[in-house]
């Protein structure tokens, strides 16, 4: 199956030799995985001469503010659609595979002569032509290492350096939670063996990515833990969350990143559930899981959906108490 990323690495060689821009799509949510492999794919092919753009229409996660490159990034906006489309030869979607997962940017991305994608979800679809899903990469950063492989032997030199072995062990790292989650594999730690060949300030990635935190945040995390509601033999771990009390802490949903990690964390937990107030008819429900308890078959009862381990669902009309009794009724009986 290597030939399509060949092909890939073909296409972008040629992209030279002809009139616009190679444009690179990481999916909206952005994560250190889609933001990494994107910048260092965009380095490369600007090192080659290929002219290439990388327009994204959210703000950068702090958490990523880190990262070397930022500039390469430009501000989309509608308005801007057809000045960007005119520049457009070829569409990249990084760490998704089509134009579902980039936000207001889609009709940029369809407006594209040519489509290719870099991912290795599972829901990627089929690989083909120029998309190259590849869901036993444990991330996108793994497959743009293997691209940019390829070009530095059609281009006959060296295209690495220390900002792209940064930002694609940023990637790498990001999913794999630090080389430890289920999707590391020996390959990842060869990827990543290569990258430390360079000049890689580790700890300052892994600080930035999972242990730094604010004030703010330490202070919203102890009121939530202390008011968690443990039931079923400490089967289940619950935590609410209402309006006021991010507006308390002049907090905002980003401070809630971790706190749902933490519950399922908790020894004996099987499931954790989050639950969220977003306004006065809205709540969000975040679950987690161990293997006994599928989450997203759970959340898909209420028209919600995700994976085994981790998935949401959203609930109208109903108060942080009532959601709650429910929701520790129902998934008592599946525990
Ligand atoms: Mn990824």
């Amino acid at each position: 199956m290597s030939e399509i990323i060949d092909r890939i690495a073909d296409r972008l060689m040629s992209a030279l030799d002809k009139p616009g821009s190679v444009f690179l799509y990481p999916h909206i949510g952005i994560d250190g995985d889609a933001l990494g492999s994107a910048l260092a794919l965009a380095l490369v092919l600007s090192r080659i001469g290929v002219p290439v753009r990388l327009p994204l229409d959210e703000d950068i996660p702090d958490r990523l503010n880190f990262l070397p490159g930022l500039d390469l990034i430009e501000c989309y906006r509608e308005d801007l659609l057809e000045s960007f489309s005119r520049d457009q030869q070829l569409a990249i979607a990084i760490d998704c595979s089509d134009s579902e997962r980039v936000g207001r940017r889609r009709a940029l991305f369809d407006l594209s002569p040519e489509k290719a994608a870099l991912d290795h979800h599972v829901s990627g679809g089929e690989s083909g032509d120029l998309r190259w899903i590849d869901p036993s990469a444990a991330a996108a950063g793994e497959i743009v290492f293997d691209l940019i492989t390829r070009l530095e032997k059609r281009a006959g030199r060296r295209l690495h350096d220390e900002t792209t072995e940064t930002l694609l062990m940023t990637a790498i790292i990001s999913d794999t939670g630090g080389f430890v989650y289920s999707n590391t594999t020996a390959r990842t730690f060869r990827t990543a063996a290569s990258l430390m060949d360079g000049d890689i300030n580790l700890r300052r990635i892994t600080y930035q990515l999972f242990d730094m935190t604010s004030q703010v945040r330490m202070r919203l995390m102890g009121r939530i833990f202390t008011d968690v509601r443990f039931s079923h033999e400490g089967r289940l771990a619950l935590a609410l969350v209402g309006q006021n009390l991010l507006a308390e802490h002049q907090a905002t949903d980003a401070d809630l990143e971790g706190v749902i990690a933490h519950l399922r964390n908790v020894a004996g937990v099987e499931v954790a559930f989050l639950i969220r107030e977003i306004d006065n008819d809205l709540l969000r429900v975040n679950i987690r899981s161990s293997d006994s308890f599928n989450a997203a078959d759970f959340a898909q009862n209420y028209g919600g959906g995700g994976h085994p381990k981790a998935a949401g669902l959203q609930l109208r009309n109903m108060s942080l108490d009532d959601a709650a009794r429910m929701i520790v009724d129902k998934a008592g009986e599946w525990l």
